[in-house]
């Protein structure tokens, strides 16, 4: 503490030197005195840093993220001769608990409370946030490392963000997989730009598919049609579209849905058949992230499983609350191309955006058949984020500093890693290196998002470890957690008997696309090897 007062020349606040470890709570007494709660961390001792013996065991026991990682993704023939026999449910258990335990439930924080508080489990207009936030009376804004001011956003985006060259995906990533996470996440990633930073107008926070239905009720009547449990739609040259913007924007997949159920159920009235076919709807969205978007991304052979019944036997809550962490991690914007092609002709950034008018030319097929052949941008690595979209990184900076989120390394070890001990280490881009050394001061005030997206990435990988890290436990626990996945709604009766419950639980991307198509595009998250290999920089063999 003495050395603290001849550094900054006051008493510090000793939470803004994060000395409890291993999720150890920091609670500050008098000026400059604090204690460490260690209860349940399977840690003891003034900062959380003894193990206890089972911790102990537990520890020599884990294997690092990054050998598990290389297991999961090497030795096709053991992964396929598992896949096939009972260890794949054990293993998907083991991924579903491990990640989820991560994630607090219920939730804790928020920009606003960095202790606990009732106001900030009740009220879900915030996002929660897993680690408190930097405290207000620290003498830096990542608490007590760094240099007095943090670097200029506009600056980091310029210098590490801005793309160079565009550097295609090595796991062949595409721009279906873009579109759909672009869509898929804004239903709960909806921040309220009307107030500071931290509070969202998405309040399902999970998979509730408002982005389909509208985020309120008001506005999901208008976009329903008041019968037979549809939404409103339009025809163009006979075929059926979203209706126009003046209608309300919605999505076709639902009335397919609607009339299947009606004919199961002819005394149903339009709620009921409404209210099911969107639970069917929800149902279909996680199962197709689970096994087709989270597959692809992992680069797993172990194949993914969505079956909520691998649960029943353990503790698990059934709830979510979307984090801002997780928001924050989710700003992808590396995966936009240069520019589109549809159909074999360029399409312009100008061209495009807004642009609703490509898909009644083009026809839904079209669209989905060439984003379906079009690489995406590699997530992680820096240098990589188109100028229309380098904008959004300096944004997402500025958002997490007025949020107060602590520095990168906090939350690596939030999430079992080892922080770095140098920005070296951190990346193995020497001059990106030498230049955030220059701008940070300290490894240790390196912030949150520009530390997940300029890691070094992963060999042939579309991002690098913390990004996995950090986001699997999120998202597992944000799909599973969902209240269609508990004992008491995972049953036939509750999708309107076998029928609704079959379509849930064969829901794949080929089939989402093909139910509403007249013909079958190409239709994957991933280039084909085909359009790989016409690929110069093509750095994967094994797609
Ligand atoms: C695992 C599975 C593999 C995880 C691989 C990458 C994870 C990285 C980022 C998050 C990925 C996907 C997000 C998908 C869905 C979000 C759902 C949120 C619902 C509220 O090793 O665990």
């Amino acid at each position: 503490m003495y050395y603290a007062i001849i550094l900054f020349g006051f008493a510090v606040n000793p939470c803004c030197y994060y000395p409890c470890q291993n999720s150890g709570v920091c609670v500050r007494f008098g000026n400059d005195h604090y204690q460490c709660d260690c209860t349940r961390t399977g840690f003891y001792g003034d900062n959380c840093t003894v193990p206890e013996f089972r911790t102990r065991i537990r520890l020599l026991l884990k294997p690092n993220p990054s050998f598990a990682q290389y297991l999961l993704t090497h030795f096709q023939w053991f992964w396929d001769l598992l896949n096939n026999s009972f260890l794949r449910d054990t293993v998907m258990r083991l991924v579903l608990t491990s990640r989820s335990s991560l994630i607090p439930s219920p939730p804790t924080h928020n920009t606003k409370y960095g202790y606990l508080s009732w106001e900030s489990y009740y009220n879900t207009s915030y996002y929660t946030l897993l680690l408190p936030p930097v405290p207000e009376d620290c003498p830096l804004l990542m608490g007590t490392k760094g240099k007095q001011t943090l670097p200029d956003p506009k600056v980091l985006a310029e210098r590490f963000f801005k793309r160079k060259k565009f550097r295609p995906d090595p796991q062949g990533t595409n721009l279906m997989f873009a579109f759909m996470a672009q869509h898929f996440t804004h239903q709960f990633f909806k921040s309220n730009h009307e107030v500071k930073a931290g509070f969202t107008k998405a309040f399902g926070h999970g998979v509730d598919a408002s982005n389909i239905y509208g985020d309120t009720l008001e506005r999901q009547h208008q976009l329903r049609l008041h019968k037979d449990g549809k939404l409103k739609y339009q025809l163009v040259h006979g075929e059926v579209f979203p209706p126009t913007v003046s209608e309300a924007p919605v999505y076709m997949k639902h009335n397919r849905v609607c009339d299947i159920l009606r004919a199961e159920h002819p005394t149903w009235d339009d709620e009921q058949l409404f209210q099911t076919t969107r639970l069917i709807i929800i149902g279909e969205i996680i199962k197709i992230i689970i096994e087709d978007y989270v597959q692809h991304l992992s680069g797993y052979f172990l194949k993914l499983k969505f079956d909520p019944t691998l649960l029943f036997n353990e503790r698990f809550q059934y709830s979510n609350r979307i984090a801002l962490e997780f928001g924050q991690l989710y700003h992808w914007h590396p995966l936009m191309p240069d520019s589109f092609i549809i159909d074999g002709e360029e399409v312009t950034y100008s061209q495009f955006i807004y642009n609703t008018s490509l898909l009644t030319h083009h026809g839904v097929e079209k669209l989905v058949d060439s984003f379906s052949r079009q690489a995406a941008g590699q997530i992680g690595g820096g240098h990589n984020s188109h100028e229309v979209v380098l904008k959004v990184a300096e944004m997402t900076i500025k958002e997490s500093r007025e949020a107060r989120i602590q520095p990168f390394n906090e939350y690596r070890k939030k999430f079992n890693l080892k922080p770095y001990t140098s920005f070296y280490e951190f990346t193995d881009d020497p001059e990106m290196a030498k230049g955030l050394e220059e701008l940070y001061g300290d490894i240790d005030a390196l912030e949150f998002y520009p530390g997940l997206m300029l890691e070094k990435t992963r060999p042939n990988a579309i991002f690098g470890e913390s990004m996995v890290e950090m986001g699997a436990p999120f998202s597992l626990k944000g799909l599973l957690g969902n209240p269609l996945c508990s004992p008491e709604y995972w049953k036939p009766s509750t999708f309107g008997g076998e029928t609704g419950f079959h379509i849930v639980k064969s829901a794949t991307l080929q089939n989402l696309v093909c139910h509403n198509s007249k013909w079958y595009p190409y239709v994957h998250f991933r280039v084909s090897k085909k359009e790989q290999e016409m690929n110069p920089r093509k750095q994967s063999t094994e797609l």
